[in-house]
């Protein structure tokens, strides 16, 4: 339709109310999906990952034009594709001559940089809408960290509760406290058996998905065989309902826990269907709130639902977008180790990290905890350098984007920023896994152990960090006080511990990624 509205709609914008979306005539207006290369290799991602973004488009893509939209969708088998966003709107403008182009801001930096230049490359005017999924725009986001020596999610959270009413008896926060933190760290109680996650049975859609990056990306992590993620809006709400149902009353008392085998505990599993747009956060804030407000669930775990989406999922993203491009390239524990070999395989005598690995590559997908107080503990007390954690963490998760991986990775894992999100590093011995866990009991090593080929590496590692970042940390006011402790070990334990730890260290051995996709696709 000549003289139209082109508007290109990305793989983690399918939400029929996206701004670009909103007020346009469907008559006037073409809308632009696109597989392409570039998005599908820029890490090796996990085969969910793929399945899922892919065969989520292309639902989108169904939904849009059973509404009556006119939808121009470029498959990745399309021998014409280019491979890349600009690439394909070059493309679509030969094709529909529209007169102009009406975009969302993506959600990445890298492809942020590739649409600012749209506007001089395309013949076309071009606008780039605000992406308004987000409680705080990010002009609000800047505005409160303006001036503020630290940035703290506490702070934040609270202007979020306020500007949304979530939780709120006027201008006091529902129940007298802002936070059920302390109510939310209860380890596993021996026998705890969570109920079972909905999985969804692949469509024809999915199905033609699945065979596509089996044949085009048979290297990369997982399989297909098992994939169950929701892709339409339809399953989101489903998996939605079964959290409300089944989950969300445990979910705040064991947000921490770990049990060998069971992935998803109490988790909501619904970050894959919020980062697509699949379904809508602050809609889940309001219905578990209803739910508390019914007496049908505890306060304290509806805060603390409330606060991974409007505190945490909001926080990462401002702090995101404040902080690029710098905080890809933060190391400031200068940490150069390559990855380790297992965390492709999980092929590790360490029986939390083989079993995090396992969910990992099973489901591409393993929970907060996991993420945070064993791999990324793992990453940090070994100093593996950010940018392959960093890749790594992007690549194998369902729900990765860079907006809301970077700053999890980075800045709260690996305290590659040196302390502008978190207040001090996230770092812990075996001990703390053993208190949160039903992991050490049967593992080779002995959580009890400090030293010696069978201690726990976490706990020679964790003094090995502690050690080699001293000068960094010491004046660290949450942190400074455990240096007393080392220095009461006495020179024998010391020199015990760092040998111990640099005796594992050297034992590990290091691999590249998958290759990502079949040669002849290459
Ligand atoms: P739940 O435990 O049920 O939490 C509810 C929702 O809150 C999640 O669906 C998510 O949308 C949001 N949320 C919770 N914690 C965070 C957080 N720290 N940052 C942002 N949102 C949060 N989340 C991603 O969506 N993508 C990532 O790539 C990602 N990478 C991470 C890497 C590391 C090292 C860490 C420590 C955390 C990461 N997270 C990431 C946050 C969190 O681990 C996942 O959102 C969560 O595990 C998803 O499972 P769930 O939906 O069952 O979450
Ligand atoms: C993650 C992903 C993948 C694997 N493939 C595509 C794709 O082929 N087309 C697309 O539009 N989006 C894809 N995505 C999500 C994008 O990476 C994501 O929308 C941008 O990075 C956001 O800036
Ligand atoms: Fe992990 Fe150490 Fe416990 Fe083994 S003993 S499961 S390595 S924390």
């Amino acid at each position: 339709m000549p003289g139209s509205v082109l508007i290109p709609v990305l793989g983690d914008q399918l939400t029929p109310t996206l701004a670009n979306l909103r007020g346009v005539d469907r008559a006037d207006a073409v809308i632009l999906l696109m597989e392409v290369m570039e998005e599908t290799t820029y890490v090796p991602h996990h085969k969910h990952k793929l399945v899922l973004f892919l065969s989520a488009m292309r639902h989108f893509a169904a939904e849009l034009a059973a509404d009556g939209w006119r939808v121009d969708y470029v498959t990745l088998d399309d021998p014409a594709n280019t491979g890349t966003f600009t690439g394909e709107v070059a493309r679509a403008l030969e094709r529909h001559s529209p007169r102009a182009i009406r975009a969302v801001e993506p959600g990445e930096w890298r492809v942020r940089a590739a649409m600012d230049l749209w506007a001089d490359k395309f013949p076309c005017p071009v606008t780039v809408l605000a992406d308004d999924r987000f409680v705080a725009s990010l002009a609000e986001f800047r505005d409160w960290a303006e001036g503020r020596k630290a940035l703290r999610m506490e702070y934040f959270y609270r202007e979020m509760r306020r500007k949304t009413g979530l939780l709120m008896d006027g201008d006091e926060p529902a129940g007298g406290q802002w936070n059920f933190d302390h109510d939310n760290r209860q380890p596993p109680v021996k026998g705890l058996q969570a109920p079972t996650v909905p999985r969804f049975a692949p469509d024809e859609i999915t199905q033609e998905v699945m065979a596509l990056v089996e044949r085009r990306f048979p290297g990369n992590m997982g399989s297909t065989a098992n994939f169950g993620w929701p892709v339409t809006r339809a399953q989101a709400q489903a998996a939605a309902d079964a959290f409300f149902a089944d989950r969300l009353e445990r979910f705040g008392p064991y947000q921490d826990a770990m049990v060998h085998g069971q992935d998803d505990l109490f988790h909501s599993m619904l970050s894959t269907s919020i980062n697509l747009g699949l379904i809508d956060p602050l809609d889940l804030c309001r219905r578990a709130e209803d739910l508390y407000q019914q007496g049908r669930a505890p306060l304290s775990s509806v805060e603390g639902f409330i606060r991974q989406l409007i505190g945490w999922r909001e926080y990462v993203r401002g702090f995101y977008w404040l902080h690029m491009p710098a905080l890809a390239d933060a190391n400031a524990l200068a940490a150069t180790r390559p990855l380790p070999a297992f965390w492709w395989t999980g092929e590790t005598d360490m029986r939390c990290l083989a079993d995090c690995v396992r969910s990992t590559v099973d489901d591409a997908h393993a929970h907060h905890i996991q993420r945070l107080m064993v791999l990324g503990n793992f990453a940090l007390l070994a100093g593996i350098d950010p940018r392959h954690v960093q890749e790594w963490f992007l690549a194998v998760y369902a729900d990765a984007l860079d907006w809301v991986e970077l700053p999890n990775v980075s800045s709260m894992a690996l305290y590659a920023d040196g302390g502008v999100l978190a207040s001090k590093p996230y770092a812990a011995s075996g001990a703390y896994i053993h208190r949160m866990s039903d992991y050490c009991g049967k593992c080779r090593y002995k959580v009890s152990a400090k030293t010696g080929p069978d201690a726990c590496p976490f706990n020679p590692l964790y003094w090995h960090f502690m050690h080699r970042n001293r000068r960094l940390l010491e004046g660290n006011p949450r942190i400074g006080r455990i240096y007393a402790t080392w220095d009461r070990m006495g020179e024998e334990r010391q020199a015990e511990t760092l040998t111990s730890a640099e005796a594992f260290l050297a034992s590990l051995t290091f691999s590249s990624p998958p290759a990502g996709q079949d040669d002849d696709f290459k």
